[in-house]
């Protein structure tokens, strides 16, 4: 006997299919603005994402930085803030939970990533050395700079190729690494920048094996290898999915031999751990922990709060222990990864592979016709917005912003627009909808016309800059 049941996406790819492994307690209404009221939003925040009022945002994929939805037990550890000056309860609970999942042994509590960005490049690099790490992002390059350092991009070639299937597009290249210590030796070098999951890549993943390389090249030429963590779980996920011999390996297991090869981390909590604030740095010497310690009550606050309430720390260490459990990984790529199957399957131009935490949408081949200048991503992001109120964010030309020497800006080869999935937050139901709208934009393209840039802030400008309509 056959039953008539609609098959499921997962069925669909002859697979089983999966749901999230929690459910939900508590709701927040979203609310939806009209479309005349979107275009006068859009306007007054001068086509710009980051300056609309999230009260006229319907479904928010600006980040997934801050915006998860924490568990009862986070919300219960809440309650249980320590929140003393010094010596907070907290913090042990979080040193605890940094030195057994990802096995460091010193912690600098920060308030999120980029005060644990601005500690380590202030204390490592000296002005003038160069950093080579699998490509840019923002924040973490500028705190390079702004320290003296010289940010060199020694990712491997198909990073920047939004069409290459490779399993690992963030690792980096020996060859382009070898180069740098060549040119100008390893005195010359502060350290070697490595991250996981490359956000700006579209969420790729580097391999154990290029850890293990870039352990052993780091050991023959005396540097240091240090890693940004902030979505080392989601990394984790595609080495035991991809890489032989990890398919039975714990997610916990697979995150901490990582980290195991790397001398120090830093970390925006704000991402992997399901928190709305919060980050550290975590390193292994303890002479350079003496001056981060030493450091980091000049700029974030006491060594055991680091910008932080107790009750952020508690909900952080908590975090940490939900967000290696294979399950709660499994669900969390798996509907960033729904999404981009329906896209796929639409024949919207995405970055594939499909990453850890975002689809991120080709512009370039969205709008041919805008020259990179009329910021095609940009454009995207706000024309995504007045057709359905969905936020999203850019990730190109005015995200790479300007080179520190020349003032040129930089013309990055990716040229994206990236629809964020916060954790534990949306259903199923909201991706489509998210779908719909981007189709309905694709299919809207050939008339679209591109932005100017009337407002630049000096530093990360996407953040602050204004557009408007050419
Ligand atoms: N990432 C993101 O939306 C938020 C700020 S930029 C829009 O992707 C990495 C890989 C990040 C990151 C932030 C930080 C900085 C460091 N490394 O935002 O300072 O993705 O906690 O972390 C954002 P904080």
């Amino acid at each position: 006997m056959t039953h008539n049941i609609p098959q499921t996406m997962g069925q669909q790819h002859g697979r089983r299919s999966w749901a999230e492994p929690w459910k939900i307690k508590m709701v927040e209404p979203l609310n939806v603005i009209s479309r005349e009221e979107r275009e006068r939003a859009l306007a007054e925040a001068g086509f710009n994402t980051f300056l609309l009022h999230s009260d006229d945002v319907y479904i928010d994929l600006l980040t997934d930085s801050g915006t998860s939805a924490m568990s009862d037990r986070q919300w219960a550890g809440m309650m249980l803030g320590d929140e003393a000056y010094a010596g907070s309860r907290n913090f042990y609970h979080l040193e605890e939970a940094v030195q057994s999942v990802y096995g460091y042994r010193y912690l600098i509590p920060t308030h999120q990533g980029r005060g644990a960005e601005h500690l380590i490049s202030r204390a490592v690099i000296k002005p003038g050395q160069y950093v080579p790490g699998n490509m840019y992002f923002t924040t973490t390059r500028l705190h390079q700079e702004l320290a003296g350092g010289i940010f060199i991009d020694v990712i491997i070639d198909e990073a920047h190729d939004p069409a290459s299937l490779h399993p690992f597009k963030g690792n980096i290249d020996l060859d382009k690494l070898q180069a740098v210590v060549d040119a100008h030796g390893a005195d010359g070098v502060a350290y070697v920048s490595l991250a996981g999951t490359v956000n700006m890549a579209g969420g790729q993943p580097v391999s154990m094996a290029n850890a293990r390389e870039l352990r052993a090249f780091c050991d023959r030429h005396g540097l240091k290898l240090y890693l940004d963590a902030t979505r080392m779980v989601e990394n984790s996920f595609f080495i035991q999915e991809r890489e032989e011999g990890y398919a039975d390996k714990p997610i916990a297991a697979i995150l901490k031999e990582f980290c195991d090869l790397t001398d120090g981390a830093w970390m925006s909590g704000k991402k992997d751990h399901l928190v709305n604030i919060g980050g550290w740095l975590a390193i292994n010497d303890e002479e350079l922990f003496e001056e981060l310690r030493n450091w980091v009550v000049v700029f974030e606050g006491l060594h055991t709060y680091g910008g932080l309430a107790g009750r952020d720390l508690e909900a952080m260490a908590i975090g940490i222990r939900e967000a290696v459990q294979d399950e709660h990984i499994r669900s969390r790529v798996g509907q960033v990864r729904y999404l981009g199957e329906l896209l796929t399957e639409w024949n919207v131009p995405i970055v594939q592979p499909v990453g850890g935490h975002a689809i991120f949408l080709n512009a370039r081949a969205f709008y041919p016709q805008l020259p990179q200048i009329e910021f095609p991503a940009q454009t995207l992001a706000a024309e995504l917005y007045l057709d359905s109120g969905i936020r999203s964010m850019e990730r190109g030309i005015a995200s790479a912003g300007r080179d520190a020497k020349t003032g040129d800006h930089y013309y990055p080869k990716l040229e994206l627009t990236r629809l964020t999935i916060p954790r534990r937050v949306y259903t199923q139901a909201h991706m489509d909808v998210v779908a719909e709208s981007v189709k309905a934009v694709y299919d809207a393209r050939e008339t679209t016309r591109g932005l100017k840039m009337v407002y630049e802030p000096k530093y990360l400008r996407f953040f602050q800059a204004r557009f408007e309509r050419l």
